[in-house]
């Protein structure tokens, strides 16, 4: 995966690449779908998900009672680096994950 974050001004620009796995499990309108939601929630744009940016992900989702212990064991279980962070691979990795057990719902 690539991620390359560049800082412009105030701002990062991100831009996230799929590998040809992702590609395999998500079609183009999902792809871009993803994309959005990861800039969407990234909000100190640092191009990783942290743990405060995950709860909203997961609220956004439907889980409105999730709990900063909640977050943070859903974390480390997509967290194959063990950063303690979701980038963008992983994120992606999660996403595929919730598609198979519930009908591709992004939130
Ligand atoms: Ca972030
Ligand atoms: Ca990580």
């Amino acid at each position: 995966m690539t991620c390359t974050c560049k800082k412009e001004g105030e701002n990062f620009s991100c831009s996230f690449e799929f590998t040809a796995e992702h590609k395999k499990n998500l079609n183009a309108a999902e792809q871009q779908e993803l994309r959005k939601v990861f800039h969407n929630y990234d909000l100190n744009k640092n191009g990783t998900i942290e743990d405060h940016e995950f709860k909203n992900v997961m609220k956004d989702l439907g889980y409105r009672k999730i709990t900063d212990d909640k977050v943070k064991e859903m974390i480390k279980e997509h967290d194959h680096n063990n950063d303690g962070v979701l980038s963008w691979d992983e994120f992606v990795h999660m996403m595929i994950g919730f598609k198979g057990k519930d009908d591709g719902r992004f939130g």
